[in-house]
């Protein structure tokens, strides 16, 4: 048995029991993608990521791609290879892709449970494919000729990157030093170095690797607007048959020793530092980079998220099995009695505790993204949420953010609780969950880090968007909070915590509102954003399990498969338990956003 453990029974759930997806695709808006495909489809994913993406995943770690700086080659092994050609030749990446790439048309819901599974069984490995999603941006953005670029790469298989960081530009992307310099033949050269860009090298798992790289063009002006976006490949190819020509100037010139995800080479690129130049081309012949890469970043965050709940899922669910067969002690009721029988330590009330609050992340935060999810396509919205087109979009971009931020920040402290279920075990190798921290950890840091997601969350998600999504999903929530005959003590939990969060976002934005007169008064939203951002997370796994625990109510109040109880009690249960000890916790939070003050902006650095 491998280390992965989908959950297949709780994505089912989620789109066919709470969204209702079978009546759309029993309608056949999705072609011919109807229930009975997508449950193949989610068993069929389930069954390729726990076995053959799954097996390279211990080995990727122990024994890292290596890198030649002579050739500015990277060689992987055998077995990473086999797993990254089984995910190639799979092709669970055409679902969702657009129809003129050859993609087939899919719910998102399903798009990113199907990724859930193959992401979390490698992550690393999966980093070797970014080919088709970077492909499918390049489809939408591209001009004509680019276009075809993109759908014959993705047939050729062709990896590729997305292309910001500088060594003087991280999180602060405008600080970007690149160049670009017009050539007369309409192409571009050029010229700087980036780093930190994963699957820069694939080795020779892909004939050709495309970059869509961030540069500013001579004369362009500062910061992210000043920024265009260039597709840079490895080899230059001829236009129309894409057969590969001479090799381009852009070489990997380092790769970087990480804590994680070991298997996915993360490596700095040099652009036109020796006599070959690095010909870029403009995409879609506009200078409008930094939106445009946005919409390359928009799908990897989300990616990232799901990322983070997939493995906290397969995490918790390892702990589990092991829980369930550990023997150690005596129940707490005989702790006295030294010759009462030892049981497993799925006895013993703390090792329940965290179970249920690994359990209650795991399914929360996969609920709230497959939420978000649901934003995503205009028929799943108006059936979930009943937002109309414009609204959809805005509840996505809303909900990213948290996806994103929560997701990453959350996994990665319950994974800790994961390990803590094996005891000393769990510090070792011969279980995955050492490795599951390590390669979730850089969560929390690429594609914006917490605090810059919290920043876009409060800033720009709310502020600038007037908090229109927000009342939207607001409003949902006081639907659910106001009907309803069951859960009545966990929905009054849901009332408070939902009127905590209002009365926190009030308060961040008469900071904002203060900073016009007293700039120094925004330090306060600062200080505070990253707490509730979290709040707000909590607010929706909360919600979002109540309304799963409704749903399960339901169906136990009806005839459920006797296979099936367990499943909903378990659902009602880990949504009580949530209610009822963390949404308090909300009261507190509000009332620190309330005292906020700007104390240790005034202390003097050297006081810290
Ligand atoms: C990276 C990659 O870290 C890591 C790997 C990811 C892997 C993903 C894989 C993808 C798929 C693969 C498939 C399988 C693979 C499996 C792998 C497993 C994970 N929304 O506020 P302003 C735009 S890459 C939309 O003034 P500043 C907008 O155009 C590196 N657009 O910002 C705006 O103009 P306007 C990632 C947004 O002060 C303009 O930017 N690095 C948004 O100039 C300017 O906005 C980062 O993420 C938004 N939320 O710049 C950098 N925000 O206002 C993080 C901005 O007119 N830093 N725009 O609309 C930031 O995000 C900064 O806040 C900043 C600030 C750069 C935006
Ligand atoms: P910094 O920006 O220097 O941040 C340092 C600390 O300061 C952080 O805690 C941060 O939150 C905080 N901070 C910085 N600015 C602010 C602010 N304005 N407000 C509040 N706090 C702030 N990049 C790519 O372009 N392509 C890739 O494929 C890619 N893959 C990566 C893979 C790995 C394994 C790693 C480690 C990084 C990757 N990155 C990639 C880069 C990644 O996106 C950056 O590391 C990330 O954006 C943070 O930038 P930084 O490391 O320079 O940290």
């Amino acid at each position: 048995m491998g280390h992965y453990k989908s959950n297949v029974r709780d994505l089912e759930f989620n789109l066919f029991e709470v969204f209702g997806i079978g009546t759309l695709l029993d309608a056949g808006n999705y072609g011919d993608l109807d229930t009975d495909t997508v449950r193949n489809i989610l068993s069929e994913v389930a069954r390729l990521a726990e076995g053959p993406v799954a097996d390279s995943f211990a080995d990727g770690d122990r024994n890292p791609p290596v890198f030649d700086p002579d050739t500015h080659a990277v060689t992987i092994s055998d077995l990473l290879r086999k797993t990254v050609t089984a995910v190639r030749e799979a092709d669970w990446a055409r679902i969702g892709l657009p129809e003129g790439m050859g993609g087939v048309p899919a719910p998102s819901v399903l798009v990113w449970a199907v990724n859930e599974m193959m992401i979390c069984a490698n992550p690393a490995a999966l980093f070797f494919n970014m080919g088709p999603l970077m492909g499918s941006v390049l489809y939408g953005i591209g001009t004509e000729e680019q276009k075809h670029w993109a759908k014959a790469g993705y047939e050729r298989g062709w990896a590729a990157t997305m292309v910001l960081t500088e060594p003087d530009a991280g999180s602060d992307v405008g600080a970007g030093r690149s160049k670009a310099i017009p050539q007369d033949d309409g192409t571009w050269h050029i010229e700087g170095v980036k780093r930190f860009i994963s699957g820069g090298d694939v080795s020779d798992t892909a004939e050709n690797v495309f970059h869509l790289v961030l540069a500013r063009p001579e004369g362009a002006g500062p910061g992210t607007k000043g920024l265009s976006l260039f597709y840079v490949p490895n080899f230059l190819f001829d236009s129309e048959t894409l057969e590969l020509g001479a090799r381009n100037g852009v070489y990997v010139t380092n790769v970087e020793h990480k804590m994680g995800l070991k298997s996915s080479p993360t490596c700095e690129l040099t652009f036109g530092a020796t006599d070959v130049p690095a010909v870029g081309w403009l995409v879609g012949d506009v200078h409008n980079g930094i939106a445009q890469m946005f919409h390359v970043i928009e799908n990897a965050r989300m990616t990232v998220g799901v990322k983070s709940s997939g493995t906290l899922s397969t995490g918790y669910l390892n702990a589990l099995d092991y829980a369930k067969q550990r023997v150690q002690g005596a129940d707490l009721t005989q702790m006295t009695d030294k010759a009462a029988p030892r049981v497993t330590i799925t006895h013993h009330p703390d090792v329940r505790r965290s179970l249920i609050m690994q359990k209650a992340y795991a399914e929360g935060l996969r609920a709230v993204y497959l939420y978000t999810a649901a934003h995503q396509n205009a028929d799943v919205a108006q059936l979930v949420s009943g937002a109309d087109e414009d609204t959809a979009l805005r509840v996505d971009d809303f909900l990213l953010p948290v996806v994103k931020g929560v997701g990453s920040e959350k996994a990665y402290e319950l994974l800790t609780e994961s390990l803590q279920t094996f005891g000393g075990s769990g510090y070792l190798q011969d279980y995955p969950i050492e490795q599951y921290i390590r390669d979730a950890k850089i969560d929390t840091l690429y594609e914006g880090t917490t605090a810059i997601q919290a920043q876009d969350f409060f800033f720009r998600k709310i502020a600038r968007d007037r908090g229109v999504a927000f009342s939207h999903v607001g409003a949902r929530i006081k639907e659910f909070v106001d009907n309803g005959e069951r859960l009545t003590d966990e929905r009054a939990l849901l009332a408070t915590a939902f009127d905590d969060v209002q009365a926190m976002t009030a308060t961040l934005t008469g900071y904002l509102m203060a900073a016009q007169q007293s700039p120094t008064e925004i330090y306060k939203i600062g200080l505070g954003s990253v707490r509730y951002l979290y709040a707000v997370g909590d607010l929706l796994i909360g919600w979002r399990l109540l309304v799963q625990a409704d749903v399960a109510l339901a169906a136990l109040e009806g005839s459920p498969k006797a296979k099936d109880v367990a499943f909903y009690q378990g659902k009602v249960a880990v949504a009580s338990f949530f209610a009822k000890n963390i949404l308090p916790l909300l009261s507190a939070t509000k009332a620190v956003i309330e005292a906020i003050d700007n104390d240790i902006m005034d202390l003097d650095e050297a006081a810290f």
